[in-house]
């Protein structure tokens, strides 16, 4: 549960940072996971449905930029999705009734780690409602050396930017085109357990990881479970299924906004790293290595 005064940061901000969520045992089976997960990617060549593959990767040198779906591949992040402390923790911002939306591992590797531009998370999956959120799950200490998130306080009350350069979707947002004063961006900075929250409309982005030590962060998708996607639901029972806590709905809330659809998408595709290497001008530098 989070205090008042914990709730009004979110609100006010956009994000919050929750240390001390899960054990340090968890923490490591979770990382131990990760690392097996590494190993075998050294039998993959290009990006499947588990693995998002950093540039320069090899079998002799596996690089994993990250671990799509990971609820979905192993039952520890599964387990953590359910945790309780973190439900009720999310139940206090968008309500007690929480869907998955969907779950990534963002690895960030030492000394190479990518980059993610400054984005919207619901400019990729809106919805009919934005009650929705992003749940960060740090595995590693994470400070600005090694690539943390950067959030702009307040932005969560923005509409949503434009993230379409030459008529495509290119999930990112040219701040300098659009006057965007990135100087107030705070630094997510968390131990391993610990958690930050950041609302679906909050505009953020990381730099490349420069540092020896990575970065691994498990992220949760979380929606109100009356928000409904406006690309629409192909499988109600695999929709409702996605339910961590409460019930489902059959009514859903639709709130007076604009959106934006994700569309036409750019010929790279996948992952927020392939959708954004159609954005040009890169804001943040990528490693040489
Ligand atoms: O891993 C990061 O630093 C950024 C994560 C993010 O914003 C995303 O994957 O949408």
């Amino acid at each position: 549960m989070l205090s008042q005064a914990q709730i009004n940061f979110y609100n006010e901000n956009g994000f919050l940072v929750v240390e001390d969520v899960f054990p340090m045992d968890v923490v490591e089976e979770a990382r131990a996971v990760v690392e097996d997960f590494v190993e075998k990617s050294r039998t993959v060549t290009e990006h499947t449905d588990v693995y998002d593959l950093e540039p320069g990767h090899s079998p002799q040198a596996p690089r994993v930029r990250r671990l799509k779906n990971p609820v979905a591949i192993h039952p520890i992040f599964d387990r953590m999705a359910r945790s309780d402390k973190l439900l009720d923790i999310v139940a206090d911002l968008i309500g007690p009734d929480i869907r998955l939306h969907g779950s990534k591992l963002n690895m960030k590797a030492a000394a190479y780690g990518s980059p993610v531009e400054w984005h919207q998370d619901f400019a990729f999956y809106p919805h009919t409602n934005d009650d929705l959120l992003a749940v960060g799950i740090y595995l590693d200490d994470c400070t600005t050396e090694n690539g943390c998130m950067l959030m702009i306080p307040g932005s969560h009350r923005w509409e949503i930017l434009d993230h379409h350069q030459d008529g495509v979707f290119v999930g990112a947002v040219d701040v300098k085109r659009w006057g965007i004063d990135t100087s107030s961006a705070v630094p997510i900075v968390a131990r391993a357990g610990g958690i930050s929250l950041h609302h679906c409309r909050t505009l953020h982005g990381s730099a490349t990881n420069t540092s020896p030590k990575p970065r691994r962060l498990f992220l949760l998708e979380l929606a109100a479970a009356d928000a409904c996607p406006v690309s629409g639901v192909t499988d109600l029972a695999q929709f409702n299924a996605k339910i961590l806590r409460g019930n489902p709905v059959s009514r859903y809330r639709v709130k007076d906004m604009d959106i934006r659809l994700p569309l036409p998408k750019p010929e790279r595709q996948g992952s927020i790293y392939e959708i954004q290497t159609a954005f040009r001008p890169k804001v943040f530098a990528t490693a040489q290595t």
